[in-house]
This record gives C-alpha cells, structure tokens and sequence, in this order.
C-alpha cells in the first residue's frame, strides 16, 4: 500500500537534498516507554516540575532518584522498534540527514543511527553537582545500591545528577546550535512523536517551515504544530515510518 500520494510530497522528497527529522517520546512509545501527556503519560499524576526540575531533584533527592531508576529499569526491559531502524536507514538512503531527539532513551543510537542530536541529554549517564565527575550508570548503580536514604553522594560528597535537560535549564549549545542550522538549511523536516509542546525543541518544525522547508508530521493525534504541516501522516510511527521508507526508496530509485 503507498503512503505518499500526495503529488507535492511526491515532488519535494524527490528532489530534497536534504532532511531532518525531530522525534519525541512518541517514537519510543512503541518499545513500552510511556510517553510525557499522553493517557499513560509518566506525568499524568505527577507534574513535569515536580520531578524534572532541579529544585524538586535539591529538594526531593531521594523521589527524583527514584523516579529516573524506575525509568531506567523500563529502559532496560525495552529495545527500539521499527520506526527507530526506519530512521537509521533514512539516514542511509539520503544525501544529507540530522536526526534530532528530544528522548533521552537512547534507543536511536542502539537502531544504529550515527551523530544523534540529543536536545535533552541521556538518561543513562550521570556527573556530580559540585566536581562534575562523570558516572556511567554502572558505576552510578553500585553508589545508588550501597546508599541507605537513595541519596547518591559523589566521592568529593555531591549530589549526583542524571545528565538530562531539566525544566529550567539550557539545553546544551553545541546541540541546539546544530538543531537550529539544520532545521534552517533542510528542504525536508519531518516531526515524528512529540506534541511539539516543549521549546526550544518545538520551535524547530516552525523555524523549518518559516526556511522553505517541506513539513511532514507523523503522529497518532493532533499535535501543536498540525495547522502548519504540509502532509500529515496518521499513525504509529513504528508503522508509518517503515512505509515511508518503502515508498522513499521508489521515489529515489525513480531518480536515479
Ligand atoms: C529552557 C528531559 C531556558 C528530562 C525534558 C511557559 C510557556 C512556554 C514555555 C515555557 C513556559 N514555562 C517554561 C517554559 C520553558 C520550558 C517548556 O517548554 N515548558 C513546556 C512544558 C511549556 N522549557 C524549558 O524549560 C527548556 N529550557 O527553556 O531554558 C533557559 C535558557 C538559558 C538559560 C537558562 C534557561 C528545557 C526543556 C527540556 C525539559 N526536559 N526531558 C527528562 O526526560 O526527565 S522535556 C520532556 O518533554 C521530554 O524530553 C520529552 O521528549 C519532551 C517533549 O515531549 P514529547 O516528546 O513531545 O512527548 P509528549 O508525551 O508530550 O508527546 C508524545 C507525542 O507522541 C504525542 O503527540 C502523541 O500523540 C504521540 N504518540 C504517542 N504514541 C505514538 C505517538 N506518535 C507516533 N507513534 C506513536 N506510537
Ligand atoms: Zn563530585
């Protein structure tokens, strides 16, 4: 079955050199990870600020700790899904790619996809508050399991942090840098997952639209960039994506 007929897109992923996709927790919804305001959201009894901010992690050590485990364990029970392995092949398949993420699960770059611009960090690496020394979470595993309270102390006695954006803070330069560029020069930008509520992050599909760029978004509702896309693709993206791939690949074919 083709995905794209719609002539325009026919044309402008034919001739685009380049493409850029930015993906939120959506795409990993379908590896088991709950999604940030869906239905099953993490968040749906407990606001974002109550745990992703760095005066609840000051304040609440021991629940934010907590918290990101308990993310990690649902982490390490899931592996990416079809639309993650759809990405690295686009990445494979077109003349010019960034793929930009908003997760920080880390599932794109265990599909393979290479130079994954991660807006907001990794939640499987950790640094103290006071020195900046850097945990991999193994070693973050071990102080956590021999910490009576949870209250994960560096050797220099600091707190020790998940090295994640956090509501509040700068998203690291050299990412958003790159993100902005690439979402400026692109002449495809495809949003895939998110509900494009979080800035900096969702300014990007606008500032691609407002360059040129030809918008595609794929999601399985309503997002708050919708009205501005130019082909929106309805579904789960581990379905629609291996489909777009499939329908790509004949488009360039064609050129070729
Ligand atoms: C900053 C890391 C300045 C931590 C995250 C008032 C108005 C406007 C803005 C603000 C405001 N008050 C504060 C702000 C700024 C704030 C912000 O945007 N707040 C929002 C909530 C309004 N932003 C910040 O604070 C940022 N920093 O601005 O700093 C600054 C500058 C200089 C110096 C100092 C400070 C930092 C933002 C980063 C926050 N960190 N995560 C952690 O994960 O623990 S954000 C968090 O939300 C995740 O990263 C997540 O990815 C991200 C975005 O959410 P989505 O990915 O879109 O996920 P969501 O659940 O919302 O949507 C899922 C979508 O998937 C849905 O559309 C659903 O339909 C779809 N879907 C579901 N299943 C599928 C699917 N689609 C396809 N297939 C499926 N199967
Ligand atoms: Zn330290």
């Amino acid at each position: 079955m083709k995905l794209i007929e719609d002539p325009l897109a026919i044309k402008e992923l034919k001739i685009a050199r380049a493409i850029t996709v930015l993906t939120g927790a959506g795409i990993s919804a379908e590896s088991g990870i709950p999604t940030f305001r869906g239905e099953e959201g993490l968040w749906k009894e407990l606001s974002p600020e109550e745990l992703a901010s760095f005066e609840a992690f000051y304040k609440n050590t021991a629940v934010v700790t907590e918290w990101y485990q308990h993310r990690r364990d649902i982490l390490y029970h899931s592996k990416p899904n079809a639309g993650h392995y759809a990405l690295r092949e686009l990445q494979q398949l077109a003349s010019k790619f960034d793929l930009i993420t908003q997760n920080v699960d880390g599932l794109h770059q265990r599909a393979g996809s290479m130079d994954v611009i991660e807006l907001h960090g990794n939640i499987l690496e950790n640094y103290c508050i006071n020195c900046n020394q850097r945990f991999s979470q193994e070693e973050f595993d071990e102080i956590y399991r021999h910490n009576p309270n949870h209250i994960p102390h560096c050797y220099c006695g600091g707190l020790i942090r998940p090295n994640v954006v956090w509501f509040g803070e700068a998203l690291p330069e050299e990412s958003i840098e790159k993100a902005y560029d690439s979402a400026i020069t692109c002449d495809v930008f495809i949003s895939v997952g998110t509900s494009a509520q979080v800035v900096p992050a969702s300014n990007l599909p606008r500032i691609a639209k407002q360059n040129g760029a030809y918008l595609i978004e794929i999601n399985t509702a309503n997002t708050a960039i919708s009205d501005i896309v130019d082909l929106r693709l309805e579904g789960p993206s581990g379905t629609i994506l291996p489909m777009f791939i499939e329908d790509y690949k004949q488009l360039i074919k064609k050129n070729n």
